[in-house]
């Protein structure tokens, strides 16, 4: 058994399901192999042996690492990491990387556009006029919502949440924010808690990783915080949210209205927030243009090329900050 390619080079195993753009420039530089999905008990002992590094467009948890002898590297694609088990990875010594900073700016924008789409509620203006009801009973209606005199509250003031909050400035609306860590020297208001940061505010924007940490909690308690004027935009993860509190809250009127770009379950979104006219509803398109896309996809070949070449990953996330490569 072999860890490379007959011709000598280092096979990297594809999860998932990527672009042609992504895919072409791994197999410019590596034995490429591919895989629906990381499932154990797909792989040939042969081929099992012989992976040194996965390119991770899908979910890769333990088993699968475990069930690699010669693994080194997993590059996800993606700034949130949730579907990799990198805790694990790092335990075993296997490095994760994922794709930071390049998305930033363009998850920003979508969260702002979000935020007005669903305060304005675009969206169903939209379906107005295309289902010719301009022309037949006038004007769309007035909407109740607005951007004007919002206190907008960002969950997760990360590189994300301050691109935000940087567009938000623009628009004149106070931003406050909480994190575990108030950050030094950051200009916003910090609250130490959720619960104090929704009572503060009548517009939450998540931003925050899926993990035990954040799971469901954005909760009921924290939607009443907000008030009937209150707006909650998710861009983060779906898990940060206890969905069915959510759509009552939407159906109650304890909320004005919600923009989600994620759900706990995709491409699975709950029939409770599909009918609910309030709910402004997106395919998880965040970072979805193929400039981004192609950044990203750039990002997490280099962090393969850097490992095998260089011994170094270029962006490693926290839980294998430690790892070294093997000599
Ligand atoms: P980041 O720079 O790591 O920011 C994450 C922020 O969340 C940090 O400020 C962190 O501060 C805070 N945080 C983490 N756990 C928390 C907790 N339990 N309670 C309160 N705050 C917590 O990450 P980013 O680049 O901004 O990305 C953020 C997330 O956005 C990603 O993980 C991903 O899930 C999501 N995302 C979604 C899309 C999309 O297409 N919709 C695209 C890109 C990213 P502390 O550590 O001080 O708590
Ligand atoms: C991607 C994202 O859509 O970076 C993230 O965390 O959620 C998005 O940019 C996703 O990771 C790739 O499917």
């Amino acid at each position: 058994m072999t860890n490379s390619s007959d011709d000598g080079r280092v096979t990297v195993l594809v999860v998932g399901q990527p672009s042609d753009h992504r895919v072409s420039r791994i197999a410019a530089n590596f034995d490429m192999v591919r895989v629906e999905e990381a499932d154990p008990t797909q792989l040939t002992p042969e081929l099992a042996g012989r992976v040194r590094g996965i390119a991770a467009f899908g979910a890769v948890g333990a088993a699968f690492i475990d069930a690699l002898s010669k693994i080194e590297i997993i590059a996800s694609f993606g700034v949130g990491y949730d579907s990799v088990d990198a805790a694990h990875a790092g335990r075993c010594g296997v490095m994760v990387t994922n794709t930071p900073d390049v998305l930033t700016e363009e998850v920003a924008d979508t969260a702002v556009g979000l935020l007005i789409a669903t305060v304005r509620e675009f969206s169903r203006a939209e379906a107005w006029l295309r289902d010719g009801l301009w022309a037949s009973r006038g004007p769309y209606p007035l909407t109740r919502g607005t951007l004007r005199g919002r206190r907008a509250g960002i969950f997760g003031m990360g590189r994300i949440g301050q691109a935000i909050a940087r567009r938000l400035d623009a628009f004149g609306l106070p931003v406050a924010y909480h994190n575990r860590r108030q950050i030094e020297d950051l200009d916003y208001t910090y609250h130490p808690t959720l619960d104090a940061l929704a009572q503060s505010v009548d517009t939450l924007i998540a931003v925050v990783p899926g993990n035990a940490s954040t799971a469901k909690a954005v909760n009921a308690e924290i939607l009443r915080a907000l008030g009937p004027a209150g707006v909650f935009v998710n861009i983060g993860r779906g898990t940060t949210v206890d969905e069915p509190a959510l759509a009552a809250a939407l159906a109650n009127g304890t909320i004005l209205a919600a923009g989600l770009d994620v759900f706990a379950d995709e491409p699975h979104v709950p029939q409770a927030l599909l009918d609910l006219p309030n709910a402004t509803l997106l395919p998880h398109v965040g970072s979805a243009s193929i400039h981004t896309r192609d950044a990203m996809g750039d990002l997490l070949v280099d962090n393969l090329l850097a490992w095998f070449d260089q011994g170094r990953a270029v962006t490693p996330v926290v839980e294998t900050a430690h790892v070294t490569a093997r000599g």
